[in-house]
């Protein structure tokens, strides 16, 4: 918790190339040191940074853990985190420290929501094999029996993760005539699920074994890591689909990619990775995949949304109250 005001503008270290107006209005207000290359900074670049930072700026590309954060200076008072996701940065230790954790959220849930639904569609529909046909010169015109995917109105989607994300999906998915299932820590309000007509599973086992599509919304952090290990993901039925715009790690990739192989699944379509910016080879081989470079909520206007919400929460952190979006463990 801040304790006073700070009594100089704070040196604010910003690790990635953010929106032009950002970046003017941060060096308006405080002192602030850009990376206009936009190169991803080492870990020892990362140390030399939170030793002189009164605030980093960091993005999902920034492995913040306790080694970098040992070598804080005691100016280290926050990170103001440029994305929703913390699970780069080292939580106990940052409040062990008392450095306070800011993120960004709801700026980025109806751009996500919307890739991921993009992605619901991407696979079943065959959209990039088409584009791929079409652009290898080898499409040879319309036939009835070519192309062919599978319909996804009346099918059931099953949400991982029924947060702010997982709950525009349902939306959106209704539209679409899906039936919306969920799985989540807690049951939501009896509101929300009337609102989605979403059926609520206790057992996340129960739910993929009778889904048609699954949708991975549920934040990366030591409880999910692997929530689809290689045994649940041999519940799923040989048709469905599987689509993940939430972090790689929370689906277990070299599994997938041999349930992929073997048919053991119908498809995926993938937003984020496990080990980005590598992809498991055996996925870029496989027809019946989608694959995106994390670009789930790239939009300009959310990443402008997003540096506007880094702006509030370290200039409400530097005049001594309590920023807004303040990450508290066990949130996540
Ligand atoms: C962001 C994300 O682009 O906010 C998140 O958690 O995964 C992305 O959509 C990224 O985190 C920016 O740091």
């Amino acid at each position: 918790m801040p304790k006073s005001k700070m009594k100089r503008k704070p040196l604010v270290v910003v690790t990635r190339k953010l929106p032009d107006v950002i970046e003017t209005r941060l060096m308006e207000l405080f002192e602030t040191q850009l990376n206009l290359d936009d190169k991803p900074m080492s870990q020892a670049e990362l140390v030399d940074a939170v030793r002189k930072a009164d605030v980093l700026v960091p993005a999902v590309t920034d492995r913040i853990d306790a080694g970098v954060l040992s070598q804080a200076g005691e100016n280290l008072r926050l990170i103001a985190s440029f994305g929703t996701g913390v699970d780069h940065i080292d939580l106990a230790t940052a409040r062990a420290r008392g450095i306070t954790i800011t993120n960004t959220p709801g700026v980025l849930t109806e751009d996500t929501a919307d890739m991921t639904m993009a992605l619901i569609l991407a696979v079943p529909r065959r959209l990039t094999e088409g584009e791929r046909l079409l652009r290898s010169g080898e499409w040879t015109g319309w036939s009835p029996t070519s192309m062919l995917g599978h319909r996804i109105w009346g099918k059931r989607l099953g949400i991982v993760g029924m947060g702010r994300i997982g709950s525009a999906v349902a939306r959106r998915a209704r539209g679409f005539g899906l039936s919306v299932h969920y799985h989540n820590r807690r049951r939501v309000h009896k509101e929300l699920e009337q609102e989605l007509e979403a059926t609520y599973w206790d057992s996340l086992d129960q739910m993929l074994a009778h889904m048609d599509i699954v949708s991975v919304n549920c934040p990366h952090t030591p409880a999910t890591f692997h929530l689809l290990s290689a045994r649940r993901l041999k519940l799923l039925r040989p048709h469905a689909y599987i689509v993940n715009t939430s972090r790689g790690e929370v689906i277990d990739e070299s599994a997938l990619a041999r349930a992929l192989e073997s048919g053991g699944i119908g498809g995926a379509a993938l937003d984020v990775f496990e080990h980005e910016p590598a992809v498991n080879p055996k996925l870029l081989k496989l027809d019946n995949v989608v694959l995106m470079p994390h670009m789930g909520s790239a939009t300009v206007e959310g990443r402008v949304d997003m540096g506007e919400k880094v702006i509030i929460n370290i200039k409400t952190f530097a005049d001594g109250h309590n920023p807004p979006d303040r990450v508290i463990e066990t949130m996540f």
